[in-house]
C-alpha cells in the first residue's frame, strides 16, 4: 500500500474537488517519489500503559481525576487533533499559497504545534537539576512507634513512595557519574498528608547557616565567564570558597572520599543531615536524625572509571537504577533512625546537634531499623513525574516536627518558593504526581494553572455559607500541631554560636576512619582537584586546611601539587575513628552485580552453563563479542560487542576459552571451528583495553579452558590478587562471586586494605 497519509490527504482532497497535493515541482524537474513506508493504518485508541507505568493513585476530594483518569484525558481517541479536539488531516506540511508559495500566518495548526514546542522547558532546579527517580512503597517495621505518632510509621504499614535522586552541581544534561554529593529525596504519600525526606547521601552540609546557600553555590557552579566547568568542584571558585570559609571543610572532605562518586544509587546511603524532632502520641519529644541504608552495602566507583563514564555513558546512574527496577531487582534500602534525648542544650555527646556539619558517629548512637523502602516501579513519563515532582522539607504529618537548626530554617522557606519560578506558579501541588494521597480540603484558590474545579462560595473560615466547611481538627483528629518548645529568652543577633566553631575535630575523625586504600583514593582526588586550580594562594590555604584536619594527608597532597606542607594552625582533636564510616571491610550480597563473559570461543557449552549459574545467583550476565548477532547455534545472544563493551559496566569478567588449546588437536582445527579464535581475542586491542581497566579498576577477572591467552597479552598477571584460572566457567564464577562480596579486589591498588 502507497503512503497512507497521502492516502488520507487524497480523501480530503476529494471532498476539495480532486485536489491531490502538491503538483508543481521544482521547475523543469519531475515533483518527486513520496517515500512509502508503511506505518499501521487502522485507527485505534492510544496503546494502554505497561502494566510500570500506570500514573500514580490519587484521592481527590475536589473531585480531580484519579491517575488512570487522568492519563485518559491526555491523551484519547484514535485520531490525530489539535489541542481543542479538533481532528487533523496533515501534521507534515504548513498551510501555503501554493506548494512553494509562503507560509499563511491563518494556518492554526502551525502556530499552535510550534507555540506550544516553543514552552516545553521549564526552568531546571538551581540545584540538583539532573535526576532520576522511581515509585516504590515503604513498608513500617513499628519500632519507631515508641518515638512518634505518624500513622506510617505504625506496624506494617505500607505507605506509596516516589524517591528522587540526583546530583548537585550539574546542569539537567550533565554526565551522572562526577565527583558530587547526591541527593536522595523521598516522598511518602502517607494517609495523614504527604511527608518529604529531602536528604543527600553524604550526612553532614558545607554551611551552618541558610543564608550562606547563595553562596556555596554561586562557588560550586562554573564560573560566570565562561561557564566552565560543567557539573564538578574542581575549579578555583570552589576551592577559593571552601578554604575560606572552614566549616565546608568536613562536607568537601566527604566529596573527595570514594563518597563523592557513588557505584550507582542503589549502592548509596541516604542521610536527612538535620537533627529532626519526633513526637509521641503522648506528647513526649525525640530528637533524630534519619539513615537510609542500601541493602546492597555502600559502593562507590574509582575515580578512572567515574571519568570514563563520564564519557561512554554519561546516563550511567540512571540507566543503572530503571534497568535494575525493569530487571525486577528492586532496590531496597532500610530507613534507621539515630536517637538523641530532646535535653534543651541540643547536644549529643558534646556534638551540637544543630550543626549541620555535625554527625553523630554510629558507635555512640546505633542506627535503629524502623521501616523498608522497595523501589519497583520506573516513572512512565520523565516530564510529569521526575521533572515535577516538587519537594520541601516542610511537608510534614503529625509526629515529625522540625528542630531550630538554623540551615533548615533556610530550607523551609527556599522549597516552596523555588517552585514558583519552576513550576511556573502556586498550583504545583495539583500535579499528578505530588498529589497527596490523603483527602485535601484547603482554602487556596485560584492562580496560574488551577486545574481544579473549587465547589462552594466560602473559600474563607469562619463561614456559616458552606456550613462552616473545612473544619479545623485539633490534635485528637490527626492535626498537626507544632511541639510547644521553649525558646530561650535571647537578644536579636546576627551570629552563630560558639559550638559551631570546631570545623576540623569531625573531619579528622573522618579521616582517621579511612582504610589506608580509601585514605589513597582521597589523597588522589584532592591532589586531582587541586591540580586543576590555577591560583596558587588557592593551592596553599587548601594545604593549610588539610594541615589542620591531618598533617600526613596535607603532605602527601603537597607533594602531588609539588608544594611545601604547611604545619597545623590549630592543636589537632584526639578523636576516636568510627569505624562505620569506611566502606571498605564488609561482606555485601552479590545480587545485581553485571558479569562480563567474554564468548565467541567454541567452548559455548560452557557459556552457556555459566550464563544459567549467573543468573541463578540473582546476578546479570552479559555476553561479550567481537560482533553482534547469534553464536553457535543461535541459541546465544550477543549483548554487547567489542565496539559497545566498556570496562565500566561490568563488576567482573570472565573469559571463555576453546577446550584444548595449545594442544596439537586444538591447532589442527581451531580455524574452522572457531569463527573467533582466543588467540585473535587475545591479540585484540580493544580486549586489551577492556582487561586492562577492569584490573585497574580492582575488578575480579575469571577465565577457563585457555582463556587466560587474552589476560596474557593485555600483559595482566595470572596470578594477580583476584584473577582466577580455573577448570570451568562454574568453578571461575564461583570464585569470582565470592571477590564479589567484598565489592573490589582492594589489594589491587597500591596501599593494603
Ligand atoms: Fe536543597 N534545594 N537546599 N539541600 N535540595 C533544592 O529545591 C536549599 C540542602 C536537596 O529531587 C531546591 O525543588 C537551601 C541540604 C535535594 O527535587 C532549592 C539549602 C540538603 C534537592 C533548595 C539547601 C538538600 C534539593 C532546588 C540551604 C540535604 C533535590 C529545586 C539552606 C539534607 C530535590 C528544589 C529534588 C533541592 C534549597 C541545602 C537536599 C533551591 C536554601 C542540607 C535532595 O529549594
Amino acid at each position: 500500500e502507497a503512503n497512507p497519509l497521502k492516502r488520507v490527504a487524497g480523501k480530503v482532497s476529494d471532498a476539495l474537488g480532486g485536489y491531490s497535493g502538491p503538483e508543481e515541482g521544482i521547475p523543469g524537474k519531475p515533483a518527486p517519489e513520496s517515500p512509502s513506508f508503511d506505518e499501521p493504518t487502522t485507527p485505534r485508541e492510544p496503546l494502554p500503559a505497561k502494566p510500570d507505568q500506570s500514573g500514580p493513585d490519587t484521592v481527590s476530594p475536589t473531585g480531580q481525576p484519579t491517575g488512570a483518569e487522568q492519563a485518559r484525558m491526555a491523551q484519547s481517541g484514535a485520531f490525530l487533533t489539535d489541542a481543542q479536539g479538533t481532528r487533523l488531516y496533515d501534521t507534515d506540511h504548513s498551510l501555503k499559497a501554493g506548494a512553494r508559495g509562503p507560509v499563511l500566518l491563518q494556518d492554526h495548526h502551525l502556530r499552535e504545534k510550534v507555540m506550544h514546542f516553543d514552552h516545553e522547558r521549564i526552568p531546571e532546579r538551581v540545584v540538583h537539576a539532573r535526576g532520576a527517580a522511581a515509585h516504590g512503597t515503604f513498608r513500617s517495621y513499628g519500632t519507631a512507634a515508641s518515638v512518634t505518632k505518624a500513622a506510617f510509621l505504625t506496624q506494617d504499614e505500607e505507605t506509596p513512595v516516589f524517591v528522587r535522586f540526583s546530583t548537585v552541581l550539574g546542569s539537567r544534561g550533565s554526565a551522572d557519574t562526577v565527583r558530587d554529593t547526591r541527593g536522595f529525596a523521598t516522598k511518602f504519600y502517607t494517609s495523614e498528608g504527604v511527608f518529604d525526606l529531602v536528604g543527600n547521601n553524604i550526612p553532614v552540609f558545607f554551611i551552618q547557616d541558610a543564608i550562606k546557600f547563595p553562596d556555596v553555590i554561586h562557588a560550586g557552579k562554573p564560573h560566570p565567564d565562561r561557564e566552565i566547568p560543567q557539573a564538578q568542584s574542581a575549579h578555583d571558585t570552589f576551592w577559593d570558597f571552601v578554604t575560606l570559609h572552614t566549616e565546608a571543610t568536613h562536607h568537601t572532605l566527604w566529596n573527595m572520599s570514594d563518597r563523592g562518586i557513588p557505584r550507582s544509587y542503589r549502592t548509596m546511603e541516604g542521610f536527612g543531615v538535620h537533627t529532626f524532632r519526633l513526637v509521641n502520641a503522648e506528647g513526649a519529644t525525640t530528637l533524630v536524625k534519619f539513615h537510609w541504608k542500601p541493602k546492597l552495602g555502600v559502593h562507590s566507583q574509582v575515580w578512572e572509571e567515574a571519568q570514563l563514564a563520564g564519557g561512554v555513558d554519561p546516563d550511567y546512574h540512571r540507566r543503572d537504577l530503571a534497568d535494575a527496577i525493569e530487571a525486577g531487582a528492586y532496590p531496597q534500602w532500610e530507613l534507621g533512625i539515630q536517637t538523641f534525648p530532646d535535653t534543651p542544650d541540643q547536644t549529643f555527646e558534646g556534638i551540637d546537634l544543630l550543626d549541620a556539619t555535625n554527625l553523630v558517629p554510629e558507635e555512640l548512637a546505633p542506627v535503629q531499623p524502623i521501616g523498608l523502602l522497595t523501589l519497583d516501579r520506573n516513572p512512565s513519563n520523565y516530564f510529569a513525574e521526575t521533572e515535577q515532582v516538587a519537594f520541601h522539607v516542610g511537608h510534614l504529618v503529625p509526629g515529625i516536627d522540625v528542630t531550630d537548626d538554623p540551615l533548615l530554617a533556610g530550607r523551609l522557606f527556599s522549597y516552596l518558593d523555588t517552585q514558583i519560578t519552576r513550576l511556573g506558579g502556586p498550583n504545583f501541588p495539583q500535579l499528578p504526581i505530588n498529589r497527596p494521597h490523603a483527602p485535601v480540603n484547603d482554602m487556596l484558590r485560584d492562580g496560574m494553572h488551577q486545574t481544579a474545579v473549587h465547589r462552594g462560595v466560602a473559600p474563607y473560615r469562619p463561614n456559616s455559607l458552606d456550613g462552616g466547611c473545612p473544619f479545623l481538627a485539633g490534635a485528637d483528629n490527626g492535626a498537626f500541631v507544632e511541639t510547644p518548645v521553649r525558646v530561650p529568652e535571647a537578644t536579636k543577633v546576627r551570629a552563630a554560636p560558639e559550638s559551631f566553631a570546631d570545623h576540623f575535630s569531625q573531619p579528622r575523625r573522618f579521616w582517621l576512619s579511612m582504610t589506608p586504600v580509601e585514605k589513597e583514593h582521597i589523597v588522589g582526588a584532592y591532589t586531582f582537584e587541586l591540580g586543576k586550580v590555577y591560583e596558587q594562594t588557592i593551592k596553599e590555604r587548601a594545604l593549610q586546611v588539610l594541615a589542620n584536619i591531618d598533617p600526613d594527608l596535607c603532605e602527601q597532597v603537597a607533594t602531588g601539587l609539588g608544594l611545601p606542607a604547611p604545619a597545623p594552625t590549630v592543636p589537632l582533636a584526639d578523636v576516636a575513628p568510627s569505624p562505620a564510616l569506611s566502606q571498605i571491610g564488609q561482606t555485601w550480597p552479590t545480587a545485581g552485580r553485571i558479569i562480563g563473559i567474554l564468548a565467541g570461543s567454541t567452548d559455548l557449552d560452557g557459556v552457556h552453563a555459566v550464563r544459567e549459574a549467573v543468573l541463578a545467583a540473582g546476578m546479570v550476565p552479559l555476553v561479550v563479542a567481537p560482533t553482534g548477532g547469534k553464536l553457535g547455534d543461535g541459541t546465544l545472544t550477543v549483548q554487547r560487542t567489542y565496539v559497545t563493551a566498556r570496562s565500566i559496566e561490568f563488576d567482573a569478567l570472565l573469559l571463555a576459552g576453546t577446550p584444548g588449546v595449545g594442544s596439537d588437536a586444538y591447532t589442527a582445527r581451531d580455524a574452522e571451528s572457531d569463527p573467533v579464535p582466543v588467540g585473535a581475542r587475545a591479540g585484540d586491542p580493544r580486549v586489551g583495553l577492556l582487561l586492562s581497566e577492569a584490573f585497574r579498576h580492582g575488578k575480579a577477572i575469571g577465565a577457563w579452558a585457555g582463556g587466560e591467552a587474552a589476560l596474557e597479552a593485555a600483559g595482566v598477571p595470572t596470578d594477580a590478587p583476584g584473577v582466577v584460572v580455573a577448570d570451568s566457567g562454574t568453578a571461575a564464577l564461583e570464585r569470582i562471586t565470592t571477590l564479589l562480596g567484598a565489592h573490589r579486589v582492594w589489594e589491587r591498588f597500591s596501599t593494603q586494605v
